[in-house]
């Protein structure tokens, strides 16, 4: 009886355990729209008032540059400038870890949002060949905003940020990359039903009544 009872509670065992790794399955809604479009404002609004943990993808690359002894400093220092897209393999490292480091800190932390990633089929390619299996993307919430009101935000933040990226050259490159390279990533998961677009050109508390209906039904 006692075999057949611990036979039962083997086999029930990983189907249990199985069942908890989905529950604790990262899951992550990607926040994409163009450079000053408000992604990283309104993040840090949403984990204000939802169970979110914020992971903006520049802000990584930004830290892993700024490293010492970064091995790939140099060439994080370059695409930024230039408003180019850095290798997928290394944005991916720097938002795994991340991810890692926040859900062993705390199990409950697994829900994140991924602010300004994925930027190009290779980022995609490369988001679903080594984090489909480990993450659920839920949605995209895409912030929409015209050029004109972007290269400002950005203009004006350059004065005090001391980001090498927000000088009007750098800008013309950065949203040149977004309307060939980003804006199809945006359309694709459109097709597929997952995007949640807001009008971005807005006041910010507008725009995050928006955000906030997005979340209360999506949770
Ligand atoms: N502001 C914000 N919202 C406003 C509103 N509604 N009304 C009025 N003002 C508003 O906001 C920008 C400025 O506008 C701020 O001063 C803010 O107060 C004001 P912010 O929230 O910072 O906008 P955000 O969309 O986050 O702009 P950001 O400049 O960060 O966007 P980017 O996408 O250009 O920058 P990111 O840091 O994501 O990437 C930088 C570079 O890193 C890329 O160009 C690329 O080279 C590299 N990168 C990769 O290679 N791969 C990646 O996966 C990610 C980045
Ligand atoms: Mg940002």
């Amino acid at each position: 009886m006692i075999g057949r009872l611990s036979g039962i509670v083997s086999q029930k065992a990983p189907s249990l355990r199985y069942r908890l790794s989905l529950m604790m399955k990262p899951q992550v809604v990607f926040v994409l729209g163009g450079p000053g479009a408000g992604k990283g404002t309104q993040c840090s609004r949403i984990v204000e008032h939802y169970d979110y943990t914020h992971l903006s993808a520049g802000d990584l690359l930004r830290e892993e540059q700024a490293r010492e002894g970064s091995e790939y400093g140099k060439l994080i220092a370059g695409c930024i400038k230039e408003g180019s897209i850095v290798p997928v393999h290394i944005t991916i490292k720097l938002l795994w870890k991340a991810m890692e480091e926040t859900m062993k800190k705390d199990e409950r932390k697994f829900h994140f949002l991924i602010d300004g990633f994925p930027r190009n089929e290779d980022n995609l390619q490369g988001w679903n060949s080594t984090m489909d299996e480990k993450a659920l993307v839920k949605f995209v919430l895409f912030f929409d905003c015209n050029r004109e009101v972007c290269i400002e935000r950005c203009l004006e933040r350059g004065k005090s940020s001391g980001r090498t990226d927000d000088n009007r050259d750098s800008l013309e490159k950065r949203i040149k990359t977004y309307l060939k390279s980003t804006r199809p990533i945006i359309e694709l998961y459109e097709k597929l039903g997952k995007v949640h677009s807001v009008d971005a050109s807005l006041g910010v508390e507008e725009v995050f009544t928006k955000v906030k209906a997005i979340f209360d039904k999506e949770g």
